[in-house]
């Protein structure tokens, strides 16, 4: 066999098996048997021993191929993957439904209907039908690239068949694993004397997130498209459930309990149906999705913030368990919130171990007449810390009543309730350890600076024998100190250092949410950095400005600005910024950006669906409306524009046409 035969032999491989791949992954029905399939694979394997050359990443020989990673590189998603709005009962989903109603003037709306899957989010892009990168949701708008980790699970294929496939796509799904396959891991964890998984959603996460993609491959993870996100190229489809159906023929899993459902009736009765079938399904899921079928009327609606607006996640009730009681002990917080936590006799909740629960404050306790002793119910709602529900009165014998502390059990410093509110605080600041060792577990964690290593048993040590005393000293670690500390070694400490090194490139947003500012969240965050650009400008800013900010009241802006005058977060910061902490982000090198510019888009554009437009200007700050007011900034004008086109030229709006969009996109660094 010459090298041109080879190919040509490699290329009808790979799209047998595909083929074959897709008989049985997706189809359920394989056509042949498991040894002439496996047959299929040797000769492949043969040809690629003799023509190395035409070894491809693609190659099914290839699922565990690459060597370990020593970190996970960021990806930012083009379309930000958003997370679903919720409704957690039968009236949060008759609302959503009526308000859809309303707003497209359509009755009898059509939902694709789902089954809300528990496990991760990842978006695996194609280009020319070729797996070429996959990655996690993370915040939404970064996520890491797991790409290795994807090519290992043999649901998903690495080329995809079937015809009018996009030259660029992005598919969206779960990665997941079942009852069973979730019973056969911790078996095999047990015997191997490894960490057992507390449920299938956290083993998924887990394995995911395995830097050697062997091991990953060793785990039973399992894949179900929902949709796509970015592409180019035509696709011809106007309901999602035809999207899904295409999906299916172009090789990917996808759910069997999908259906096409007409009106509320129908929907609320699948609800229902899958409520029934929950406990038989091989797999968790927390709830149902209800996505609105026609593409256009998705486009209509739109997203808000973080959701898009056509789709619902209808929540199943969360789990609850009766235990008892044993014990009230308070946590000191990053701000010095005390809160009360329940220890309780370990109990099993929705597949996980409880030991402890919060209490949320002393109003909460006095509301629900918890008692030392108490028989309580307890509940979990997926990743939400669990919480006591409600006491059992009739089982109460011998109680006690639970006081709140005059002083701090870490620091000894006195505990104050804040006038006017619900929350106790001890006063003792950053000389309190808890406090310290909160505001450093915060910077490093994963949505702030991602330290990677830096858990809390090394944060005591660290701070107990001084070696720091704030998030500052961190990058002043030194490794041969480091690897002195109990649960580290030469290796670990080199990988911390390492990790701490490599954390300071980072963005604005990330950082002013790492410095741990009160009720400053992430996305707070993204808006300071969205508006302000620099952290000086952000530092400088007063009450006012910020203020005019729509996702900042006057007690977040307080907050900023008291964090910012403070003498020792001056110093902190300055010493950070020393240590070579910078920001790489899009929006801080540009002076136009977006932020809080308020578009409106008409007409049909030639290289960016709407949609798509909509979420990269959303992503850049700006807002994006479906109708011309006197507060809308810029119409983006395609071909056949409707009557907001005459609407804009009325109160005098700028229009903007395909090209001058296209020219501000790049000039904030997107790429098409
Ligand atoms: C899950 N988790 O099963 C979506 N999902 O759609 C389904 N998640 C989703 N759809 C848009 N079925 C964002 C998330």
């Amino acid at each position: 066999m010459n090298l041109e035969q080879a190919r040509r032999e490699v290329k009808k491989l790979h799209k047998i098996i595909s083929q074959h791949n897709y008989q049985y992954y997706v189809l359920d029905d394989p056509e042949i048997s498991d040894t002439e399939y496996d047959k299929l694979l040797k000769k492949l394997i043969e040809i690629e021993k003799d023509f190395p050359i035409l070894i491809t990443s693609n190659s099914p020989t290839q699922r565990v191929g690459a060597t370990p990673l020593a970190e996970f590189k960021e990806v930012e998603h083009v379309v930000p993957m958003l997370s679903l709005a919720n409704a957690f009962d039968k009236d949060e989903m008759i609302r959503f439904y009526e308000r859809i109603a309303r707003e497209l003037n359509d009755k009898n709306l059509s939902f694709s209907g789902e089954t809300k899957l528990d496990g991760l989010a990842v978006s695996i892009f194609y280009k020319n039908s070729i797996l070429e990168t996959a990655s996690t949701r993370g915040d939404g708008f970064t996520g890491e690239d797991v790409t290795q980790n994807i090519r290992t699970i043999s649901q998903i294929p690495l080329n995809l068949i079937g015809k009018s496939i996009p030259d660029n796509l992005e598919v969206r799904g779960e990665v997941f694993i079942t009852h069973r396959g979730f019973v056969n891991l911790n078996n095999k964890q047990k015997k191997q004397d490894q960490k057992i998984f507390a449920n299938p959603r956290n083993a998924a996460a887990g394995s995911l997130r395995q830097l050697d993609p062997k091991i990953t491959s060793e785990r039973p993870l399992s894949f179900c498209a929902y949709g796509i996100g970015d592409y180019k190229g035509s696709l011809q489809l106007t309901k999602h459930t035809q999207i899904l159906n295409q999906l299916q023929h172009w090789g990917l899993p996808i759910s069997s309990e999908s259906k096409e459902l007409k009106g509320l009736e129908m929907c609320l009765e699948y609800y229902n149906d899958i409520t029934d079938k929950r406990s038989q399904l091989a797999y968790d899921i927390d709830g149902v999705v209800f996505k609105v079928n026609n593409i256009d009327q998705q486009k209509t609606l739109g997203f808000v913030s973080r959701s898009p607006r056509w789709a619902i996640a209808y929540k199943f009730l969360p789990s609850e368990e009766i235990t008892q009681l044993i014990d009230i002990e308070v946590q000191v917080g990053r701000t010095g919130t005390i809160t009360p936590v329940a220890r309780l006799k370990p109990v099993n909740v929705a597949g996980a171990k409880i030991n402890n629960a919060t209490l949320h404050n002393l109003d909460e306790i006095k509301r629900k007449d918890i008692k030392i002793g108490d028989w309580v119910y307890i509940r979990r709602a997926g990743d939400v810390i669990p919480e006591v529900v409600r006491v059992i009165k009739e089982k109460r014998t011998n109680v006690k009543e639970f006081k709140m502390p005059n002083t701090c059990p870490i620091c000894g410093s006195d505990i104050k309730r804040q006038e006017g509110k619900t929350a106790f605080i001890c006063v003792g600041g950053l000389s309190c350890s808890a406090q310290k060792n909160q505001a450093i577990l915060h910077f490093s964690s994963r949505k702030a600076m991602n330290i990677d290593g830096l858990g809390e048993k090394i944060v005591i040590q660290l701070t107990g024998g001084r070696m720091v005393n704030n998030i500052a000293d961190l990058f002043s670690l030194e490794q041969k100190k480091l690897s002195k500390l109990d649960r580290m070694g030469d290796k670990s400490a080199s990988k911390l250092i390492q990790a701490i090194k490599s954390c300071r490139s980072t963005t604005l947003a990330r950082f002013i949410y790492a410095l741990g500012i009160p009720e400053v969240g992430e996305s707070t965050a993204r808006a300071l950095a969205n508006h302000f650009h620099t952290l000086e400008n952000i530092q400088e800013s007063t009450i006012d400005k910020l203020e005019s900010i729509s996702d900042i009241g006057p007690i977040v802006a307080k907050n900023i600005q008291s964090f910012f005058s403070q003498k020792n977060n001056i110093k902190i910061i300055e010493k950070l910024l020393l240590a070579g902490i910078n920001f790489n982000n899009r929006q801080l090198s540009n002076e136009s950006s977006l932020d809080n510019l308020s578009f409106v888009i008409t007409g049909s554009l030639e290289s960016i669906t709407r949609e798509k437009s909509k979420e990269i200007l959303l992503s850049l700050g700006a807002k994006v409306g479906s109708s011309i007011s006197k507060n809308t900034n810029y119409l983006i004008c395609g071909n056949n524009p409707g009557s907001k086109y005459e609407k804009a030229i009325q109160l005098n709006i700028k229009i903007l046409d395909e090209t001058s969009f296209l020219k501000i996109l790049k000039k904030e660094g997107v790429t098409l």
